[in-house]
């Protein structure tokens, strides 16, 4: 991707590159997001497969079970329509988690650290992956459509594994402290679907009683490749369907959603060009089959349902000649890891390459050092090191 980042200028950096090999002006690395450069065949994609899981309970503290999935539990399909009142119990019995705590990678290292001997592919195949969250994925495959929202990620390398984490952007934390009340509650809404959808137990019923508290998380590991590029990635799954016809994860899985109660041909367009898009992303990446989603009116009450199979998604935008394209996606993915890969060649977990991309630009690079942007926790680092020491270079015969 050198030489297609190289065709940029360099005045498009916003902070220098420090370090660099060469004290003449060579134009900075960066990497183009128009959707254009990307089309062509959809590339390849390994079937996710589950690696293990954890759960985060009311605290946020970690368990490596999965004490914390909720298990699919939608009101009778023949039944009289459904009225869910999404903003029943706010703000009362709304526990939201602390958005200042910022865990970065912390959860998916702790459970890695507990796996690492364990994991299927051999040895190395984790020296040669990229470790993240499903979340920061979504965000590279809606880059080459996204129009309004940029981001931030930094990449350290440890033993040959590339990390990528994510890095609130100062629009997205002014956003976030000046948050509207109606947004709050809308978030609040979101939520409160999936208490009305998923019950405790497999067969039980749902308890809309209770309080809606989003630290409490199921999150499931994944293993995939993208390309040329092994990836070790964890989501976030809402719940799981006991009535799936195979009860084998990921294809049990079911991702819930909430949405506008559409009236007219021109608003399902829009939302299937944009609302669509990211929801296709986020499934698509771990696997998950279906979406299901529930309309609400403007009162806040869910009046209909509607589940999108995940493959079946692009069928809805394939004709609209403004409509997003898996394959661009895709290989946009693709090409940032490995932009991200030739970028970031020393192993050195307090070295930090931040990525940043805003709409309308390339994806650009400034290079960190420790704090502030250093995100790899001592206690990982540690107990990779010492535990799990590199393989030397040469090999020696065995005593
Ligand atoms: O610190 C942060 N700002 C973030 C934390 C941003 C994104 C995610 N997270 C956390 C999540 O809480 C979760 O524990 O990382 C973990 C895994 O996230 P993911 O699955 O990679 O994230 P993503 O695909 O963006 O979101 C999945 C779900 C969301 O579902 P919807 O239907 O809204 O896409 O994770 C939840 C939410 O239910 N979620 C969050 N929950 C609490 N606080 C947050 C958040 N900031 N972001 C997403
Ligand atoms: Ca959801």
């Amino acid at each position: 991707m050198e030489s297609q980042g190289a065709k940029r200028g360099a005045g498009e950096l916003k902070d220098g590159v420090t370090g660099g090999p060469s004290k003449r002006s060579r134009p900075a690395p960066s990497l183009p997001t128009e959707a254009s450069l990307y089309a062509g065949p959809f590339p390849f994609y390994r079937r996710p497969s589950e690696l293990g899981c954890f759960s985060l309970d009311a605290e946020r503290r970690y368990h490596g079970d999965s004490r914390a999935l909720r298990y699919f539990a939608p009101p009778p399909a023949h039944g009289s329509a459904p009225d869910f009142d999404l903003r029943e119990g706010y703000p009362e019995r709304y526990r939201p988690r602390n958005e200042e705590i910022r865990e970065g990678l912390d959860h998916l290292l702790r459970w890695l650290l507990e796996h690492r001997g364990q994991l299927e592919g051999g040895p190395g195949w984790l020296a040669g992956a990229v470790v993240t969250w499903r979340g920061h994925l979504t965000k590279l495959l809606t880059t080459p459509y996204e129009l309004r929202e940029g981001w931030q990620l930094a990449a350290s390398r440890l033993q040959g594994t590339l990390y990528l984490s994510e890095v609130e952007t100062p629009a997205a934390r002014a956003q976030r402290l000046t948050r509207p009340p109606l947004l709050r509650e809308l978030m609040y809404m979101g939520y409160k679907f999936e208490q009305y959808m998923c019950a405790d137990t497999p067969g039980g019923s749902p308890d809309p009683s209770g309080e809606v508290n989003t630290n409490v998380a199921f999150c499931s590991v994944f293993r995939s490749r993208l390309g040329t590029h092994p990836l070790l990635f964890s989501g976030e799954v809402d719940c799981i369907d006991p009535k799936a016809p195979s009860t084998q994860p990921p294809a049990c899985y079911v991702e819930l959603k909430t949405s506008k109660e559409m009236h007219s041909p021109g608003q399902w367009k829009s939302f299937y060009r944009h609302k669509l898009l990211k929801w296709w992303a986020q499934s698509f990446l771990p696997g998950v089959p279906r979406v299901v989603a529930g309309f609400r009116d403007p009162e806040g009450s869910v009046r209909s349902f509607r589940t999108f199979p995940t493959m079946e998604m692009f069928e809805l935008i394939r004709s609209d000649r403004e409509g997003w394209n898996p394959s661009v996606c895709m290989n946009f993915c693709a090409a940032f890891l490995s932009f991200a890969q030739s970028t970031v060649t020393q192993d050195d977990p307090r070295l930090v390459h931040l990525f940043s991309w805003e709409p309308g630009g390339p994806v650009t690079v400034s290079v960190h050092h420790g704090a502030p942007y250093a995100f790899l926790p001592t206690w990982y680092v540690e107990a990779v090191t010492q535990n799990f020491p590199s393989p030397p270079k040469t090999s020696c015969p065995e005593d």
